[in-house]
């Protein structure tokens, strides 16, 4: 036991009434929501880097946070496995996240940082056997290192993809040892900075080699879970090549790997590719494309990528919609990319900001289920497109009527087609009553 969070006990649900800020509200994760528990709902995740890698850095000044484990090499990183567990335990959370330059220091050699990562992989496989907390999902940070500043998988030199290779292989087999559910491929810095130097379709021809050759190695070494792209249109680069969902789909069906991998939907990346969350989700979902979700906020003014916690039950209500309806989330699950401010320094910060984003999904889920349950709303939207269950509509939908087929029709019956209402301030009232 470290003493980290010392004198704060493990976080209990208490119910709306309760005052107590080391407590749950509303996330009660045994709690049946239209016939599951919440927890198997949301499967909430505990993301490794912005909760202990992260220093509290801005482009104007460096670490803000004071944590034992800075400095301190691999005897640091295994105090910040010690206290990440202990944090996991508290917050009583089902699973977590994990890049490999988070977990530990890189070496002078590929080989010593794949060595690094595999001890603290063996710590993490300890506590896992003690604990409940499972992994999530793992990826590889192809970003942070100079090597990778003009891209790991784009790169214009072809050693900078394989060192890519060999961090991903490293991280995939590890992820696959602990169980996870899923292996994300993060975007890092998959883009450009100036067309001037670039040249865009052999970059993607790279880029989808490399996603082969990680399918590839999944399928050999039996990994079950599945492999996920996160969409981002820029940051760090200008322009980054997973734009959004509809973007990364085209890409994935333009070289046969659309059935192979899925998206993790970020709601700060919806929002920087000028999208709403909801958006991203019910594309992907259109496109059998949902596999996993990073929930965070974009601070709307600022026009970055802030990560911060969860914290409108509105917004996030509408995101549940989508998942509901597509069946829930999988394998998938709610990973929170969100990180506290710079001026959040103490332990209790890291609890707060994860009781707060758990209680605005656990409301945000109830409030979903009940608008599915009432079907008002439903009934609503379906009542719109009702005219497409009409027999000559279904006609047209297969494919079976020609465009003078139509032109004709319209002369012959005299259709003269008569507006209706989109009711956009009905349907958001009565979305309303149920947040
Ligand atoms: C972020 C963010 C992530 C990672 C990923 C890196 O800012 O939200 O999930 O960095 O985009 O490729
Ligand atoms: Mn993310």
């Amino acid at each position: 036991m470290t003493d980290f969070f010392k004198g704060i006990s493990p976080i209990k649900f208490e119910g709306a009434d309760s005052t107590n800020p080391l407590a749950y509200r509303h996330y009660n994760k045994d709690e049946l929501v239209a016939g599951k528990r919440m927890e198997d709902h949301i499967r909430p995740a505990i993301a490794y880097w912005h909760t202990f890698a992260w220093e509290g850095g801005d482009p104007f000044g460096g670490r803000t946070f004071d944590r034992p484990w800075y400095d301190k090499g691999m005897e640091g990183a295994r105090i910040k496995a010690d206290v990440a567990f202990e944090m996991f335990d508290l917050l009583d959370a089902p699973f977590f996240c994990f890049h490999d330059a988070d977990i530990a220091p890189e070496g002078a050699t590929l080989a010593e940082s794949n060595r690094n990562v595999r001890e603290i992989g063996e710590i993490f496989a300890r506590k896992m056997q003690s604990g409940r907390t499972r992994l999530l999902w793992g990826t590889a940070n192809l970003f942070s290192n100079r090597r990778y500043m003009s891209g790991a998988a784009t790169n214009p030199d072809p050693d900078v993809f394989a060192y890519a290779a060999g961090q991903v292989k490293n991280v995939l087999e590890l992820t696959h040892e602990l169980g996870g559910d899923n292996y994300v491929l993060w975007g890092g810095r998959e883009g450009y900075e100036t067309l001037l130097n670039t040249k865009i379709g052999q970059e993607q021809d790279q880029m989808a080699r490399f996603i082969h050759l990680v399918i590839e190695h999944a399928e050999k070494i039996g990994f079950k879970g599945q492999v996920l792209i996160e969409p981002k249109p820029q940051e760090p680069s200008k322009h980054q090549y997973d734009y959004d969902v509809a973007t990364v789909y085209g890409f994935l069906k333009r070289y046969d790997l659309d059935t192979k991998v899925k998206c993790n939907i970020e709601v700060g990346h919806a929002f920087l590719a000028g999208h709403s969350f909801e958006h991203e989700l019910a594309v992907a979902a259109s496109l059998g494309m949902l596999g996993s979700v990073d929930a965070n906020r974009n601070d709307l003014q600022s026009g970055w990528d802030t990560d911060q916690f969860p914290n409108s039950v509105p917004e996030t209500t509408l995101a549940f919609y989508q998942i509901l309806k597509n069946g829930g989330l999988g394998k998938g699950g709610f990973n929170f990319d969100a990180k506290v401010r710079r001026q959040s320094i103490d332990p209790a910060d890291l609890l707060y900001g994860h009781i707060g984003g758990l209680d605005v999904l656990a409301r945000s889920l109830k409030a979903a289920a009940a608008l599915i349950a009432d079907g008002t709303y439903d009934k609503a939207v379906d009542a719109r497109y009702a005219g497409w269950q009409g027999a000559d509509a279904k006609a047209i939908l297969g494919g079976k009527v020609s465009l003078a087929d139509l032109a004709a029709r319209v002369e012959k019956d005299n259709i003269n087609p008569q507006p209706r209402s989109g009711q956009q301030e009905y349907l958001e009232n009565l979305i309303n009553r149920f947040v």
